[in-house]
């Protein structure tokens, strides 16, 4: 397998590159294998994009692809989905499981039952029984969100991280990697951490009540789409226009909060090419062939300036696949 892993710097935000090539997709005779897709929850435009890009691969392999998951981010809510897919048997399964401990048991079950299950975007502790994990560099993500608000507010102040829960691989890397780097930053300040459970209201309530304890607040990490979008709406309630906010992800709603100058960064992710590449992985297995164990997808640093670049618009998710 082949690592391709490159930084460059783009109006003043590095972009990382960190691509992995997998070696060439499966080259046997298609067959109709029976796949699903377990997003971590229903509707979130991350999930919806990497849904098109799974659909696409698979349409290309000739396989057929089910897409399901549950209506919050909860694994109790996951885990009876994990189960009722189990029943159904299908041939191969992608997960984006919503917990990194509480769901080894109903994943484990599935692949204790045949089923081969491939890990795209947040995984498990417990990796062993996966063909493949497919996901961003969560960490150097977190850490380029440190870095780039450290410029924006003149390496001094105190900052927020919004986040959606602990225990799920994907957001907790990013705070440790943002955690890290701020570090080594002295004279920023970072509030305890504030949780959400992917509530974009919560989010905002949040921002609202620490604006209030905090009137120096300079910045703002938030995790995710919905921590994100919580934010944004936060400060355009209270019409601050000083603090400087770096979110992950690019959903369509982010998009226009970063033209409209609420938000400053997007660390945006590939969500289309974790779900060809889930598909990929899963069909290998199924076909008896090598597969990537680990996958590390790109990210890229979306700003105001650069967002129309012809270069980001594959990091921009969409709200239908059309
Ligand atoms: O940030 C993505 C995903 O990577 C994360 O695991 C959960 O939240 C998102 O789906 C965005 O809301």
């Amino acid at each position: 397998m082949l690592m391709r892993i490159r930084t460059v710097t783009m109006l003043g935000l590095a972009l990382i590159t960190v691509a992995a090539c997998s070696g060439s997709a499966a080259t046997a005779a298609p067959s109709n294998y029976k796949l699903t897709l377990i997003q971590g929850v229903a509707g979130d435009p991350f999930y919806v994009t990497m849904a098109c890009g799974a659909q696409a691969e698979a349409t290309a392999e000739g396989v057929t692809l089910n897409i399901t998951g549950g209506n919050k981010w909860d694994a109790t809510v996951q885990k009876p989905v994990i189960d009722s897919v189990t029943a159904a048997k299908p041939d191969g399964v992608m997960v984006a499981p919503d917990d990194s401990k509480a769901l080894l048991a109903p994943l484990k079950a599935m692949s204790d039952a045949g089923i081969k299950v491939t890990f795209v975007d947040t995984s498990l502790d417990d990796k062993s029984f996966a063909v493949s994990s497919i996901a961003t560099d969560n960490l150097a993500g977190g850490t380029l969100a440190a870095t780039t608000l450290a410029k924006l507010i003149n390496d001094k102040g105190t900052v927020l991280v919004v986040n959606v829960d602990p225990g799920i691989s994907t957001t907790d890397a990013r705070v440790q990697g943002f955690n890290d780097e701020m570090k080594k930053h002295p004279n920023i300040t970072v509030l305890d951490i504030q949780y959400t459970h992917d509530d974009p209201t919560a989010a905002t309530t949040i921002t609202t009540s620490t604006l209030a304890a905090h009137p120096d607040l300079a910045g703002v990490f938030a995790t995710n789409v919905q921590n994100a979008e919580g934010v944004a709406t936060g400060l355009k309630q209270a019409s601050n226009t000083v603090v400087k906010t770096i979110a992950f992800d690019a959903g369509p709603k982010q998009i226009e909060d970063l033209n409209a100058g609420i938000v400053q960064g997007l660390i945006a992710q590939d969500p289309y090419g974790i779900g060809v590449a889930g598909v990929q992985q899963t069909v290998l297995a199924l076909k008896g062939q090598a597969t990537t164990k680990t996958i590390q997808t790109t990210l890229a640093a979306l700003t105001k300036d650069n967002v129309n670049d012809a270069a980001m618009q594959k990091y921009l998710y969409k709200a239908t696949c059309s």
